[in-house]
């Protein structure tokens, strides 16, 4: 588990994501498409796109907003997140029939973007934000297997 030191630590870095959320989330699928290209199969939307249609696409922009706003939501929690990550898990594993790796991949991208686009994201700070990114995959693989 985390402690509230460390979830502090997960806030401020996030900050810097939620100034700029959909920037993110495009910048975070993008580099998930382009690093892991058997996740681009899980989107039904975006799958039969080019890599230059998948970079002007504003769907992939407003689906990276609202992955950003899920992990802004669970990260506020501290840990009490639960009841938030139940019907993502289900969604998730029952209609869009994400593989559980794919989490691990998305996270591994999620912390290579913060640390390229926020100038002050130090080894304690991408430390704690791996951290916070494993527990809710790890939280979410719990409700994936009941
Ligand atoms: O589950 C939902 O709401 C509870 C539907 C909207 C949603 C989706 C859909 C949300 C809030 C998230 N995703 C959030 C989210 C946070 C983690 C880091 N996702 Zn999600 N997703 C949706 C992830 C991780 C993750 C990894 C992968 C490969 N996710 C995906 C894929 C994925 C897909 C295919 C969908 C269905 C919607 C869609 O296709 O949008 C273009």
């Amino acid at each position: 588990a985390m402690s509230e030191g460390e979830w502090n630590v997960v806030l401020k870095a996030w900050a810097h994501v939620e100034s700029d959320p959909a920037g993110i989330g495009q910048a975070v699928l993008l580099r998930l498409f382009a690093d892991h290209k058997e996740t681009l199969s899980s989107f039904p939307k975006f799958k039969n796109l080019s890599p230059a249609e998948l970079q002007s696409s504003g769907d992939v922009r407003a689906h990276g907003l609202i992955v950003v706003n899920k992990l802004t939501e669970v990260f506020k929690k501290k840990g009490e997140h639960a009841n938030s990550l139940k019907p993502l898990a289900e969604s998730h594993s029952k209609k869009h029939k994400i593989p559980i790796q794919y989490f691990e991949m998305i996270s591994d991208v999620i912390v290579k973007v913060m640390a390229e686009k926020i100038a002050d994201f130090g080894a304690d700070g991408q430390a704690a934000v791996r951290k916070a990114l494993k527990v809710f995959t790890t939280d979410i693989g719990i409700f994936y297997e009941s």
